[in-house]
């Protein structure tokens, strides 16, 4: 197709991250024969699965649902060892897609992002890495992640005061062993599920959990997948993936659209068992319709999961801890477990809840001071808090569009965006997994993302178009359409990385509306209809 004709220009399209976003929207670039390149601040490929090294680290989405469904011949070639594969197979599926592609030539490595600066004279973007070198391009398509990162749990004092052996989960050393270890581990996000349940199989010499919040966690039932069972979840990739396309979240578990009240206690209670027993988040996405937007629903269905844990648990007080008061089943994203709960059955396994009973006082050189007074002598601290999520990677660059006006200004009071792709003021830059997209089965969300992204620019090229905008009018409806479709969910009145809160981070203090939390298909509508409008919403010139 040829670039976009400024010869003065480095590309023409610069890709902000080598993750699955930035691996796929590469690819889209090349096809269009444009001159592209992905700057990824790690040594590699892969993104998330790269940086989350953790043992116990795998899919809580069906592997054959995950995977990119772009390519033909990839589904043809690559074959999924277990319906969830853990995290050293699906970093081999992004370099094996890398590979087939040949990508790796056009991704440079340990480049960190700092600025990006829109220069309208130009028409065109400068960004600038913490080395000072430079790059320039007429579009940039950021594919940072939403789960990025990481935070340190700031809120505590210490936090930088541990001697001994420290670090977050996606910062995982190499060869590590946890024989004989004193390990304690803050956090109890679905980072810490995967691991706790991993690492209590080894001879640990003991494991100390702090909990602020009890998560709601539910039996992933992880199998290998046999090379004829492969055979026959190829064969049906083409209904596997239309399957996504109509679900609500882009899993292949489709919603049930029956109310918790509208049949009996017992059929109910055979309906949950049902789906306990089943794979992945069938009991999350196929549960009944209203247990996220119904108090009473949510109450009932919570109470089926607490008594889950109480059945699991021997400690009556330990299975109390585990079960979450403050907020119900569903409201948050459900971590998927392999005998979590059976892990505080063990003799060295400790839970020490740091919100009601004993919260940590502060970090000391040599282990965690609680506020009663006790302090726990560790080896090895673990943090599993999470990240600055969805907004976190993009404010962490130094984004400034027309007139120097910086993107955290825009969003200053929450993200506003046209579709989650662009954001008024900020020409010629387009997100993949931005705030108002829809997340779900994040590689269904990140295919719709950059195909609509990748033929928007075709589009541009075909057109001589070499400045895009998006109009006020357009981000203000967008953005209330987004806010209308979250109305009612239960899920907005809980803090979590997915309401944009964090307590660890300034300004992150507020619940704001993160994602598109409307149906898949709803959401592919309303984008594709502004393509098929040629793209009237948006200032083009
Ligand atoms: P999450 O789900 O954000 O979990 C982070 C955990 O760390 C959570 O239990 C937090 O408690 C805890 N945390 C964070 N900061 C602190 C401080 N300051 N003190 C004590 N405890 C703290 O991150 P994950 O990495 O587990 O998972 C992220 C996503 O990755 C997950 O949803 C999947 O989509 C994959 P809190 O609940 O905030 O009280």
């Amino acid at each position: 197709m040829g670039s976009i004709g400024e010869p003065d220009l480095d590309y023409d399209v610069i890709v902000i991250g080598a993750g699955l976003s930035g691996i796929f929207s590469l690819y889209r670039m090349t096809q269009l024969g444009l001159r592209t390149c992905a700057l990824e601040t790690g040594s590699s490929e892969g993104g998330t699965w790269y940086w989350n090294q953790y043992p116990g680290c795998r899919f809580d989405s069906e592997s054959w649902s995950y995977g990119f469904s772009f390519s033909q011949e990839v589904l043809d070639e690559w074959d999924w060892s277990e319906h969830f594969a853990g995290q050293p197979e699906i970093l081999r599926y992004a370099e094996f897609v890398t590979k087939k592609f040949d990508l790796r030539r056009y991704m440079k490595f340990d480049v960190d992002v700092e600025s990006a600066h829109w220069r309208e004279e130009s028409r065109s973007w400068l960004l600038t890495d913490s080395k000072g070198r430079t790059y320039s391009s007429r579009f940039v398509i950021t594919a940072m992640g939403i789960l990025s990162k990481p935070t340190l749990p700031t809120t505590i004092e210490g936090v930088h005061g541990f001697e001994r052996e420290c670090f977050h989960t996606t910062r995982w050393p190499k060869d590590w062993s946890p024989s004989g270890k004193r390990v304690g581990i803050i956090g109890t996000g679905a980072t810490a599920i995967q691991i706790i349940q991993e690492i209590v199989k080894s001879d640990l010499k003991t494991l100390t959990v702090f909990q602020r919040t009890p998560n709601w966690s539910a039996p992933l039932r992880n199998e290998p997948i046999t090379t004829e069972e492969m055979q026959e979840i190829r064969q049906r990739y083409p209904e596997i993936f239309e399957r996504c396309r109509e679900s609500y979240s882009g899993f292949v578990h489709m919603p049930h659209m029956v109310k918790t009240s509208d049949v009996s206690d017992e059929e109910r209670m055979a309906y949950w068992e049902k789906i306990y027993a089943t794979r992945g988040f069938e009991k999350w996405q196929s549960n009944f319709s209203d247990i996220g937007t119904s108090r009473e629903a949510n109450a009932l269905v919570s109470k089926f999961f607490a008594d889950k844990v109480r059945e699991r648990v021997n400690d009556p007080d330990t299975a109390e801890k585990l079960i979450p008061k403050c907020h119900g089943f569903g409201t948050r994203r459900v971590p998927l477990e392999t005998h979590y709960f059976e892990a505080y059955n063990k003799p060295n396994v400790r839970l020490v809840d740091i919100k009601n009973e004993s919260p940590i006082a502060k970090i000391t050189p040599k282990g965690v001071l609680l506020e009663t007074g006790e302090e726990v002598e560790l080896d090895t601290l673990i943090y599993a808090t999470g990240f600055d999520a969805v907004t976190g990677p993009i404010s962490a660059v130094d984004i400034r569009g027309v007139d120097g006006v910086k993107i955290t200004d825009v969003w200053k009071n929450g993200p506003r965006t046209f579709l989650g792709f662009l954001t008024r003021g900020i020409p010629n830059m387009m997100m993949v997994m931005g705030p108002h997209q829809m997340f779900g089965n994040i590689p269904r969300s990140i295919e719709y993302a950059v195909n609509w992204i990748g033929t928007f620019i075709e589009y541009c090229v075909k057109k001589d178009i070499t400045r895009v905008e998006a109009k006020q009018k357009k981000v203000d409806e967008w953005t209330q359409h987004v806010f209308d479709c979250a109305q009612g969910l239960l899920a907005n009145e809980i803090d979590s990385w997915m309401t944009g809160v964090n307590t660890n981070v300034k300004g992150k203090q507020h619940r704001i509306i993160a994602r598109y939390q409307g149906p898949g298909p709803g959401f592919r509508k309303r984008i594709l209809d502004v393509a098929a409008r040629e793209y009237e919403d948006i200032s083009m010139s």
